[in-house]
Protein backbone atom coordinates (compact mmCIF):
# COMPACT_ATOMS: atom_id res chain seq x y z
CA UNK A 1 0.00 0.00 0.00
CA UNK A 2 1.20 3.56 -0.96
CA UNK A 3 3.25 5.12 1.70
CA UNK A 4 2.08 8.46 1.14
CA UNK A 5 -1.30 8.57 2.76
CA UNK A 6 -2.50 11.76 4.91
CA UNK A 7 -2.71 10.47 8.17
CA UNK A 8 -4.58 12.70 11.00
CA UNK A 9 -4.51 10.98 14.42
CA UNK A 10 -4.47 13.17 17.51
CA UNK A 11 -5.03 10.53 20.29
CA UNK A 12 -6.48 12.69 22.80
CA UNK A 13 -5.97 10.62 26.09
CA UNK A 14 -3.18 8.77 25.34
CA UNK A 15 -0.38 9.66 28.18
CA UNK A 16 -3.77 9.56 30.97
CA UNK A 17 -4.71 6.22 29.90
CA UNK A 18 -1.33 4.24 29.70
CA UNK A 19 -0.51 6.20 33.24
CA UNK A 20 -3.51 4.20 34.65
CA UNK A 21 -2.58 1.35 32.85
CA UNK A 22 1.06 1.26 34.83
CA UNK A 23 -0.78 1.68 38.08
CA UNK A 24 -3.25 -0.91 37.14
CA UNK A 25 -0.60 -3.36 36.02
CA UNK A 26 1.39 -3.17 39.56
CA UNK A 27 -1.21 -5.86 41.34
CA UNK A 28 -1.86 -7.89 38.33
CA UNK A 29 -0.35 -11.51 37.28
CA UNK A 30 -0.99 -12.30 34.26
CA UNK A 31 -2.21 -9.83 31.09
CA UNK A 32 -4.22 -11.17 28.18
CA UNK A 33 -3.22 -9.33 25.18
CA UNK A 34 -6.04 -9.42 22.62
CA UNK A 35 -5.07 -8.43 19.22
CA UNK A 36 -7.56 -8.59 16.05
CA UNK A 37 -6.61 -12.10 14.35
CA UNK A 38 -6.79 -10.53 11.10
CA UNK A 39 -3.65 -7.84 11.71
CA UNK A 40 -1.71 -9.61 15.11
CA UNK A 41 1.21 -7.10 14.42
CA UNK A 42 -0.67 -4.04 13.24
CA UNK A 43 -3.32 -4.11 15.95
CA UNK A 44 -0.51 -4.82 18.94
CA UNK A 45 0.99 -2.00 20.68
CA UNK A 46 5.02 -2.03 20.21
CA UNK A 47 5.53 -0.07 24.11
CA UNK A 48 3.12 -3.10 25.27
CA UNK A 49 6.32 -5.29 26.37
CA UNK A 50 7.58 -2.77 28.55
CA UNK A 51 4.76 -1.69 30.27
CA UNK A 52 3.96 -5.32 31.28
CA UNK A 53 7.40 -6.59 31.77
CA UNK A 54 7.57 -9.50 34.37
CA UNK A 55 3.81 -10.29 33.96
CA UNK A 56 2.66 -13.68 32.19
CA UNK A 57 0.81 -13.15 28.76
CA UNK A 58 -1.32 -14.87 27.21
CA UNK A 59 -2.53 -13.54 23.63
CA UNK A 60 -5.61 -13.48 22.41
CA UNK A 61 -6.15 -13.71 17.99
CA UNK A 62 -9.84 -12.24 18.59
CA UNK A 63 -12.25 -12.28 15.76
CA UNK A 64 -10.32 -15.26 14.35
CA UNK A 65 -14.03 -15.83 12.95
CA UNK A 66 -13.33 -13.13 10.33
CA UNK A 67 -9.66 -14.28 9.55
CA UNK A 68 -7.78 -16.91 6.92
CA UNK A 69 -8.00 -20.43 8.95
CA UNK A 70 -5.13 -21.17 8.22
CA UNK A 71 -3.27 -18.22 8.77
CA UNK A 72 -4.90 -18.03 12.06
CA UNK A 73 -3.20 -22.00 12.81
CA UNK A 74 0.50 -20.42 11.72
CA UNK A 75 -0.16 -17.46 14.27
CA UNK A 76 -0.48 -19.63 16.78
CA UNK A 77 2.68 -21.53 16.22
CA UNK A 78 4.10 -18.10 15.63
CA UNK A 79 3.94 -17.02 18.86
CA UNK A 80 4.39 -20.95 20.72
CA UNK A 81 7.99 -20.72 19.34
CA UNK A 82 8.12 -17.52 21.42
CA UNK A 83 6.55 -18.96 24.10
CA UNK A 84 3.80 -16.97 24.09
CA UNK A 85 0.50 -18.98 24.44
CA UNK A 86 -1.75 -17.72 21.59
CA UNK A 87 -5.52 -18.81 22.06
CA UNK A 88 -7.77 -17.74 18.76
CA UNK A 89 -11.33 -16.62 19.94
CA UNK A 90 -14.72 -15.14 18.42
CA UNK A 91 -15.73 -13.47 21.70
CA UNK A 92 -18.89 -12.37 20.05
CA UNK A 93 -20.10 -16.34 19.84
CA UNK A 94 -17.94 -16.94 22.87
CA UNK A 95 -15.51 -19.85 21.36
CA UNK A 96 -11.97 -20.34 22.86
CA UNK A 97 -13.11 -19.28 26.30
CA UNK A 98 -12.60 -22.20 27.86
CA UNK A 99 -9.45 -22.32 26.73
CA UNK A 100 -8.68 -18.98 27.82
CA UNK A 101 -10.07 -20.10 31.35
CA UNK A 102 -7.66 -22.97 31.40
CA UNK A 103 -4.53 -21.37 29.97
CA UNK A 104 -4.95 -18.89 32.91
CA UNK A 105 -5.07 -21.70 35.34
CA UNK A 106 -2.14 -23.13 34.12
CA UNK A 107 -0.32 -19.74 34.23
CA UNK A 108 -2.19 -19.21 37.81
CA UNK A 109 -0.83 -22.54 39.37
CA UNK A 110 2.41 -21.69 38.69
CA UNK A 111 2.08 -17.96 40.15
CA UNK A 112 0.10 -19.62 43.38
CA UNK A 113 3.43 -21.95 43.99
CA UNK A 114 5.79 -18.91 43.62
CA UNK A 115 3.10 -17.20 46.31
CA UNK A 116 3.01 -20.23 48.69
CA UNK A 117 6.73 -19.67 48.55
CA UNK A 118 6.63 -16.58 49.58
CA UNK A 119 4.56 -17.03 52.32
CA UNK A 120 1.36 -15.37 50.42
CA UNK A 121 -1.22 -18.11 50.76
CA UNK A 122 -4.71 -18.12 49.21
CA UNK A 123 -4.33 -14.88 47.06
CA UNK A 124 -6.54 -14.93 44.28
CA UNK A 125 -4.42 -14.52 40.22
CA UNK A 126 -5.57 -11.84 38.89
CA UNK A 127 -6.05 -10.86 35.45
CA UNK A 128 -6.08 -7.87 33.13
CA UNK A 129 -6.70 -7.49 29.62
CA UNK A 130 -5.21 -5.14 27.19
CA UNK A 131 -5.45 -3.86 23.78
CA UNK A 132 -6.06 -1.37 21.19
CA UNK A 133 -9.60 0.03 20.42
CA UNK A 134 -12.21 -2.32 19.48
CA UNK A 135 -10.37 -5.06 18.82
CA UNK A 136 -13.26 -6.91 21.43
CA UNK A 137 -12.15 -6.63 25.10
CA UNK A 138 -15.69 -5.64 26.64
CA UNK A 139 -17.18 -8.79 24.44
CA UNK A 140 -14.37 -10.80 25.46
CA UNK A 141 -14.64 -9.95 29.28
CA UNK A 142 -18.28 -10.29 29.52
CA UNK A 143 -17.94 -14.00 27.64
CA UNK A 144 -15.06 -14.41 30.57
CA UNK A 145 -17.26 -13.70 33.18
CA UNK A 146 -18.96 -16.04 34.65
CA UNK A 147 -22.57 -14.65 34.46
CA UNK A 148 -23.93 -16.66 37.93
CA UNK A 149 -21.05 -15.45 40.08
CA UNK A 150 -21.28 -11.88 41.82
CA UNK A 151 -18.95 -9.33 41.89
CA UNK A 152 -16.03 -9.45 44.35
CA UNK A 153 -16.19 -6.22 44.76
CA UNK A 154 -14.22 -3.38 45.58
CA UNK A 155 -11.06 -3.66 47.54
CA UNK A 156 -10.59 -1.24 50.27
CA UNK A 157 -7.45 0.61 50.88
CA UNK A 158 -6.65 1.22 47.18
CA UNK A 159 -6.68 4.88 46.28
CA UNK A 160 -8.90 4.30 43.41
CA UNK A 161 -11.13 1.73 44.23
CA UNK A 162 -11.33 -0.88 41.56
CA UNK A 163 -14.34 -3.90 40.46
CA UNK A 164 -12.62 -7.51 40.26
CA UNK A 165 -15.05 -9.61 38.74
CA UNK A 166 -14.49 -13.89 39.47
CA UNK A 167 -13.50 -15.56 36.57
CA UNK A 168 -13.27 -18.74 38.15
CA UNK A 169 -12.18 -20.27 41.54
CA UNK A 170 -9.31 -18.29 43.13
CA UNK A 171 -9.14 -16.10 39.45
CA UNK A 172 -10.16 -12.18 39.23
CA UNK A 173 -10.42 -10.04 36.32
CA UNK A 174 -10.06 -6.30 36.45
CA UNK A 175 -13.63 -5.26 35.13
CA UNK A 176 -12.11 -2.20 32.61
CA UNK A 177 -9.85 -3.43 30.73
CA UNK A 178 -6.71 -1.03 29.63
CA UNK A 179 -7.46 0.78 26.35
CA UNK A 180 -3.66 0.93 24.22
CA UNK A 181 -3.39 3.40 21.16
CA UNK A 182 -2.19 1.79 18.35
CA UNK A 183 1.15 3.01 17.22
CA UNK A 184 0.98 3.84 13.56
CA UNK A 185 4.58 2.66 12.43
CA UNK A 186 3.74 3.01 8.45
CA UNK A 187 1.20 3.73 6.13
CA UNK A 188 0.84 0.07 6.13
CA UNK A 189 -0.29 -0.42 10.04
CA UNK A 190 -2.42 2.49 9.65
CA UNK A 191 -4.16 1.32 6.86
CA UNK A 192 -4.95 -2.37 8.34
CA UNK A 193 -6.27 -0.83 11.05
CA UNK A 194 -8.21 1.83 9.65
CA UNK A 195 -9.96 -1.39 6.64
CA UNK A 196 -10.67 -3.61 10.40
CA UNK A 197 -12.33 -1.37 11.83
CA UNK A 198 -9.98 -0.82 14.33
CA UNK A 199 -9.63 3.17 13.86
CA UNK A 200 -12.29 5.43 12.40
CA UNK A 201 -12.03 6.11 8.74
CA UNK A 202 -12.58 9.23 9.11
CA UNK A 203 -8.63 9.53 10.21
CA UNK A 204 -7.87 8.42 6.33
CA UNK A 205 -9.89 9.33 3.96
CA UNK A 206 -12.35 7.01 3.07
CA UNK A 207 -12.06 5.99 -0.62
CA UNK A 208 -8.41 6.20 -0.69
CA UNK A 209 -8.83 3.64 2.23
CA UNK A 210 -11.00 1.79 -0.39
CA UNK A 211 -8.51 1.96 -3.14
CA UNK A 212 -6.11 0.50 -0.60
CA UNK A 213 -8.23 -2.33 0.15
CA UNK A 214 -9.25 -2.57 -3.48
CA UNK A 215 -5.56 -2.99 -4.50
CA UNK A 216 -4.60 -5.41 -1.98
CA UNK A 217 -7.31 -7.63 -2.45
CA UNK A 218 -6.46 -7.73 -6.08
CA UNK A 219 -3.31 -8.54 -6.20
CA UNK A 220 -3.85 -11.13 -3.09
CA UNK A 221 -7.56 -12.40 -3.49
CA UNK A 222 -8.96 -10.95 -6.57
CA UNK A 223 -11.25 -14.50 -6.72
CA UNK A 224 -13.16 -12.69 -3.90
CA UNK A 225 -14.03 -9.69 -5.33
CA UNK A 226 -14.62 -10.78 -9.14
CA UNK A 227 -17.30 -13.30 -7.17
CA UNK A 228 -18.75 -10.65 -4.97
CA UNK A 229 -19.63 -8.47 -7.18
CA UNK A 230 -19.85 -10.30 -10.46
CA UNK A 231 -16.85 -8.62 -12.72
CA UNK A 232 -15.79 -10.18 -15.61
CA UNK A 233 -12.59 -12.38 -14.48
CA UNK A 234 -10.81 -11.68 -18.49
CA UNK A 235 -11.91 -7.75 -18.16
CA UNK A 236 -10.50 -7.17 -14.36
CA UNK A 237 -7.05 -9.03 -15.73
CA UNK A 238 -7.07 -7.29 -18.98
CA UNK A 239 -7.41 -3.87 -16.92
CA UNK A 240 -4.71 -4.61 -14.55
CA UNK A 241 -2.15 -5.55 -17.37
CA UNK A 242 -2.89 -1.89 -19.04
CA UNK A 243 -0.27 0.20 -19.43
CA UNK A 244 -1.53 2.86 -21.16
CA UNK A 245 -2.93 4.38 -17.91
CA UNK A 246 -0.98 4.57 -14.45
CA UNK A 247 -1.89 1.44 -12.42
CA UNK A 248 -4.09 3.45 -9.82
CA UNK A 249 -6.37 4.69 -12.73
CA UNK A 250 -6.43 0.47 -13.31
CA UNK A 251 -7.58 -0.05 -9.76
CA UNK A 252 -10.04 2.75 -9.98
CA UNK A 253 -11.38 1.57 -13.32
CA UNK A 254 -12.45 -1.63 -11.21
CA UNK A 255 -13.74 0.33 -8.43
CA UNK A 256 -15.88 1.99 -10.55
CA UNK A 257 -16.88 -1.56 -12.30
CA UNK A 258 -18.12 -2.34 -8.80
CA UNK A 259 -19.69 0.79 -7.48
CA UNK A 260 -22.18 0.29 -11.18
CA UNK A 261 -23.12 -3.40 -10.37
CA UNK A 262 -23.76 -2.34 -7.11
CA UNK A 263 -25.66 0.62 -8.15
CA UNK A 264 -23.78 3.35 -6.60
CA UNK A 265 -24.55 5.85 -9.41
CA UNK A 266 -25.26 9.35 -9.07
CA UNK A 267 -28.00 11.67 -10.93
CA UNK A 268 -26.36 11.88 -14.09
CA UNK A 269 -24.58 8.62 -14.24
CA UNK A 270 -21.97 8.68 -12.50
CA UNK A 271 -20.41 6.30 -10.52
CA UNK A 272 -20.73 7.85 -6.47
CA UNK A 273 -17.43 6.67 -5.35
CA UNK A 274 -18.23 7.21 -1.76
CA UNK A 275 -20.91 4.57 -1.76
CA UNK A 276 -18.45 2.13 -3.62
CA UNK A 277 -15.37 2.66 -0.99
CA UNK A 278 -18.30 2.19 1.65
CA UNK A 279 -19.51 -0.99 -0.18
CA UNK A 280 -16.17 -2.32 -0.23
CA UNK A 281 -15.20 -1.77 3.27
CA UNK A 282 -18.51 -2.74 4.91
CA UNK A 283 -17.92 -5.85 2.79
CA UNK A 284 -14.34 -6.61 4.09
CA UNK A 285 -14.92 -5.78 7.81
CA UNK A 286 -17.87 -8.37 8.07
CA UNK A 287 -16.59 -11.18 5.84
CA UNK A 288 -18.27 -10.93 2.89
CA UNK A 289 -15.48 -10.74 1.11
CA UNK A 290 -14.20 -13.65 2.88
CA UNK A 291 -11.91 -14.75 5.33
CA UNK A 292 -9.18 -12.81 4.90
CA UNK A 293 -5.70 -12.28 6.66
CA UNK A 294 -4.42 -8.82 6.06
CA UNK A 295 -0.98 -9.84 7.86
CA UNK A 296 1.39 -13.46 7.97
CA UNK A 297 3.89 -14.41 10.44
N1 LIG B 1 -16.98 -11.08 14.21
C1 LIG B 1 -16.56 -10.81 15.44
N2 LIG B 1 -16.89 -9.64 16.01
C2 LIG B 1 -16.46 -9.39 17.26
C3 LIG B 1 -15.68 -10.30 17.98
N3 LIG B 1 -15.40 -9.76 19.19
C4 LIG B 1 -15.98 -8.56 19.20
N4 LIG B 1 -16.62 -8.31 18.05
C5 LIG B 1 -17.33 -7.09 17.66
O1 LIG B 1 -16.38 -6.04 17.56
C6 LIG B 1 -16.91 -4.82 18.03
C7 LIG B 1 -16.06 -4.27 19.16
O2 LIG B 1 -16.17 -5.12 20.28
P1 LIG B 1 -15.95 -4.59 21.78
O3 LIG B 1 -16.03 -5.77 22.67
O4 LIG B 1 -16.83 -3.45 22.06
O5 LIG B 1 -14.44 -4.09 21.65
P2 LIG B 1 -13.58 -3.24 22.70
O6 LIG B 1 -12.17 -3.69 22.53
O7 LIG B 1 -14.16 -3.35 24.06
O8 LIG B 1 -13.74 -1.79 22.11
P3 LIG B 1 -13.44 -0.39 22.87
O9 LIG B 1 -14.12 -0.44 24.20
O10 LIG B 1 -14.03 0.62 21.95
O11 LIG B 1 -11.96 -0.26 22.98
C8 LIG B 1 -18.35 -5.13 18.44
O12 LIG B 1 -19.18 -4.82 17.35
C9 LIG B 1 -18.32 -6.62 18.70
O13 LIG B 1 -19.57 -7.21 18.51
C10 LIG B 1 -15.34 -11.55 17.35
O14 LIG B 1 -14.65 -12.42 17.88
N5 LIG B 1 -15.80 -11.73 16.08
MG1 LIG C 1 -14.83 -1.84 25.40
Amino acid sequence: MSDNLNINWYPGHMAKTKRQIEEDIRIVDIVVEILDARIPKSSQNPDIQKIIEGKNKIIILNKSDLADENINKQWVDYYKKKNIPAILTNAEQGKGIKEVVECIKELGNEKTKQNAIKGRVGSSIKVMVLGIPNVGKSSFINRLVNKNSAQVGNKPGVTKQKQWLRIDKGIELLDTPGVLWPKFQNAQVALNLAVTGTIKEEILEKIEIAYELLKWLLENNSENVIQRYHLEENRVKEILKNENQPMNENIMEIMYMIGKNRGAILAGGRIDEEKTANILLNDFKTAKLGKISLEKP
